[in-house]
């Protein structure tokens, strides 16, 4: 049996002591909170991700994207991420697509309506919805009714009740099978916060629509800033992509982008920690407390708490993109 380590055996406590070190209740620099009001994400949806590249394309996508491509429906629902709504599409609009902007709990209110509306001028029917709190969801029949209005009409003069068969896709982790479970009243289809979960077609028959939920697809190759904003938004298995430098790179946009949303959780401010490598997560160490012996900043958990944080909404109601006019 191995013995257990005590830490009082090693006689020293876990930092130096005579090395300065970071009041966790003030910034981590002298200058004081400038207020600042919150701008718009940047505009043409470049995150600066030219030097990040993705691969994760197993097996059950391959099939998955055949099985889709295969699927006579009447309507593909696509579950996007309101966060990102384009970097998370994954399909072609055409006027049989209904696009959910999912997770909608969690982005800019403002500019999901933006999202929406730039959905709809490509000949979309959009749905705004929290498939969490089920916010939207009572709105899915009215949707379906409107883009195959033609088709049910016709069936109902001919005294038919059609069913119309609805296939349900989408990136990974965006939510299609909450989506589902809410629509259909009852835990049908599996849940979970990692990506991935849903490997097999499922067919879910209910009064009025017959659902057919989807494993999550993902492009073969990601790369610039769909790649960062997929990771982010936890749509990527993060055991395929550097987990620290991803976070960085969270942490550097919502800087640029959301500084009081940023200051007032980590309280993160300019001028950054001088150091060359992952300032900001140095920042979010010293000010929450996360050391490591010698008192040094522990990266890590930084990074780890900041991209757990941004994923459950902690931080504030982010957008990553807005449409281009
Ligand atoms: N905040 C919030 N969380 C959501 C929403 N919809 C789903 N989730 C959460 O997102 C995670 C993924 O949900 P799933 O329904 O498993 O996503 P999926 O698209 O089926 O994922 P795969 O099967 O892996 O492709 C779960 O933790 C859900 O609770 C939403 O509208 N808002
Ligand atoms: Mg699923």
């Amino acid at each position: 049996m191995t013995k257990k380590k005590d830490n009082k055996q090693y006689g020293k406590p876990r930092y130096d002591k005579d090395k300065p070190r970071y009041d966790k209740d003030k910034p981590h620099t002298e200058r004081a909170n400038k207020p600042v009001s919150k701008p718009k994400p940047t505009a043409n949806g470049d995150v600066g991700g030219d030097v990040v590249e993705i691969n994760w394309f197993p097996g059950h996508m391959t099939r998955a994207s055949r099985d889709i491509a295969a699927e006579k429906a009447d309507i593909t629902a696509v579950v996007t991420d309101s966060r990102c709504p384009k970097a998370s599409n994954c399909t072609a609009i055409t006027n049989t697509t209904l696009v959910i902007l999912n997770k909608s709990d969690l982005a800019d209110e403002y500019v999901t309506k933006l999202w929406a509306e730039h959905y709809r001028a490509l000949g979309a029917a959009v749905l705004v919805s929290d498939s969490k709190n089920g916010t939207g969801i009572a709105k899915f029949q009215n949707a379906i009714n409107t883009v195959l209005a033609e088709k049910l009409s016709f069936k109902k003069a001919k005294g038919i009740k059609y069913i119309p068969y609805v296939i349900i896709t989408g990136i990974p982790n965006s939510g299609k099978s909450s989506f589902i479970n809410k629509l259909s009243g009852g835990k049908k289809a599996a849940v979970s916060d990692r990506p991935g979960v849903t490997r097999a077609r499922r067919q879910i028959n209910c009064n009025d629509f017959v659902l057919i939920d989807t494993p999550g697809v993902l492009p073969k190759k990601l790369n610039g800033g769909t790649a960062l904003k997929l990771a982010w938004t936890g749509a990527v298995k993060d055991t395929v992509y550097d987990t620290t430098l991803i976070a960085e790179k969270l942490g550097q946009y919502l800087f640029d982008n959301y500084p009081t949303e940023l200051s007032q959780r980590y309280k993160v401010t300019a001028p950054l920690p001088p150091t060359p490598e992952y300032p900001i997560l140095t920042a979010i160490s010293y000010n929450r407390g996360f050391l490591i012996q010698g008192g040094n900043p522990d990266i890590g958990r930084a990074a780890a708490i900041l991209l757990d944080e941004f994923r459950g909404g902690k931080i504030g109601k982010i957008t990553l993109e807005i449409p281009k006019t």
